[in-house]
């Protein structure tokens, strides 16, 4: 099958026809709208092409009949997040909530294209809705920290793929992330170390309220992450009563004399990358009075309904502590009056939280007991956000020689990141799914470049795995990677340093 009539579009949408040539635009274009969508796109199109649209003045009849550009809700128009759009010799942008109307103005972002005369819109008729509601990134600001104006621009660019979730992994071995009051030590003593003695840095509880309310403005919701129990070194050189001495496996040592990385020593900043070493002290009383401040006060300052409570790799701690921690901190976390979610490992403990939702961070043929642990989500009541390791990390080489990143779980090339079918992986019910989340571990990202070559393209093939519908005829790989192309000239007017990947054919305009 060749695609070459199909519209320059990832994800790519429920249907699009393509229209003949171009609807052209100037700064005499009106756009007639009072969503934030509607300034948005006034933004985005004069970043883009230097040209600034004017508003069209809703209070006048007559301007607000011949406006160019026209945006309004209609909650039949579509399923939540949904839109339907034509352009033709002008553009009808119908949302069926602000949302939709967002992700309306994302699609429009893609179709405008500069011509021999000037800048134009495509022209084209498109209904559009999400398949999952749940497609996120997860960005870990720990190992390296990204700082309040780095995490925004990560916002821009994967909002404009219409993902509607981030998840900031706040706290691990190397440093402590957010500011917490009845616990200052935290970002006192733990808050300047990452890798390799590279800057660390911590956000405060105003800096934190900037990025959800940045996040939110742009249809993205915040999901904050403190790992439990074990990633937990940080928290013991601020406090070392709260944590055990580091469990020191042949694994790590090996490993860390392989990379010459020191070994963890308790109550010392961790500046490796060794995993699993590190636990909170199970049986003592004063962990959960800590576990309990830490969520209250992140409770307070997170409007979202989720707080991630990490659970993964405490390979230091045994299994009947791990459980019992699980049971407690999630049952914390509901107290608190949020969902708990955990990585998959929590669902070994046979009460963790009703409800509690899961994330699944194994293999595409999971090994172990992985899919054991992720299917005691959904027989509590729960649900499972998919990651699967070999596919959807964002952390992983493409290639063995690239520069960047890890490849403990695969490598994992711009195909294989799109060619994976969430709902194929674990034996649960289709519905038991929410959705993806694509994490971007930052041990080897010291810089937002660094983290931005990695995520995209790939970023954008898991959009597309999470938005477009499985059955869609353009959901293919050969039609995705000319669509994905056709995405160059618009993620390089917007500075974002994707890698090159020789899959893609990447067009020059
Ligand atoms: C495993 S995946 C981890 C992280 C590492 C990552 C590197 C998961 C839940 N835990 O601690 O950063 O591998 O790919």
């Amino acid at each position: 099958m060749v695609f070459t009539h199909s519209l320059p579009l990832v994800p790519a949408p429920v249907s699009a026809t393509a229209g003949e040539g171009r609807m052209p635009i100037a700064a005499t274009t009106r756009v007639l709208g009072s969503s934030p969508a509607a300034a948005q796109l006034i933004d985005a199109v004069e970043r883009r092409s230097g040209i600034r649209l004017s508003a069209a003045d809703a209070a006048d009849a007559a301007d607000s009949a011949s406006a160019d550009i026209e945006l309004r809700l209609d909650p039949a128009v579509a399923a939540p997040e949904g839109y339907a759009l034509t352009v033709g010799d002008r553009v009808e942008l119908v949302g069926a909530d602000e949302a939709g109307l967002f992700y309306g103005v994302q699609t429009l972002r893609q179709l405008l294209r500069e011509e021999e005369h000037g800048w134009g819109f495509l022209r084209a008729e498109i209904r559009d809705a999400p398949r999952f509601g749940r497609r996120g990134v997860m960005l870990d600001v720990t190992r390296h920290f990204f700082d309040v104006d780095e995490v925004k621009t990560f916002i821009d660019s994967i909002s404009a793929l219409k993902f509607n979730h981030l998840h900031l992994h706040l706290s691990d071995d190397q440093g402590w992330r957010i500011q917490i009051d009845s616990w200052p030590l935290l970002t006192e003593l733990s808050s300047s170390t990452a890798v390799d003695e590279a800057r660390g840095g911590f956000y405060t509880k105003d800096d934190y309220r900037e990025i959800v309310a940045y996040a939110e403005e742009r249809h993205v919701l915040l999901i904050p992450e403190i790992d439990l129990p074990g990633h937990t070194h940080a928290i013991g050189v601020a406090y070392p009563e709260l944590v055990e001495e580091p469990v020191v496996s042949d694994a790590l040592r090996s490993e860390s004399l392989q990379q010459g990385q020191p070994l963890p020593v308790h109550g010392e900043a961790y500046l490796g990358t060794g995993v699993g070493h590190s636990s909170v002290r199970i049986h003592e009383e004063r962990t959960y009075e800590f576990v309990r401040d830490v969520v209250r006060e992140l409770a307070e300052i997170t409007p979202g309904p989720y707080l991630h409570v990490g659970g993964d790799e405490s390979l230091g701690t045994p299994q009947a502590d791990f459980d019992l921690f699980a049971e407690r901190v999630t049952a914390i976390v509901v107290e608190a009056g949020k969902t708990p979610i955990a990585w998959h490992e929590m669902g070994s403990a046979a009460d963790i939280a009703e409800g509690t939702i899961g994330q699944y961070w194994g293999k595409t043929t999971p090994e172990g007991t992985h899919a054991e642990e992720a299917a005691h989500f959904v027989e509590r009541g729960g649900a499972l956000i998919m990651s699967a390791a070999d596919a959807a990390y964002l952390d992983m080489k493409y290639t063995a020689d690239f520069p960047l990143g890890l490849t403990w779980a695969a490598i994992i090339d711009v195909r294989s990141a799109y060619e994976w079918e969430p709902t194929a992986v674990l034996d649960v019910p289709d519905d038991a799914i929410l959705g993806i989340e694509a994490p971007l571990w930052s041990e080897t990202t010291r810089t937002l470049s660094d983290v931005e070559q990695l995520v995209f393209p790939r970023a954008a093939a898991q959009a597309e795995v999470a938005w477009s519908p499985r059955e869609a005829p353009e959901r293919v790989w050969e039609s995705f990677r000319v669509r994905l192309g056709s995405l160059a000239p618009l993620w390089k007017a917007e500075g974002i340093d994707f890698h090159p990947a020789d899959e893609i054919p990447w067009s020059e305009r």
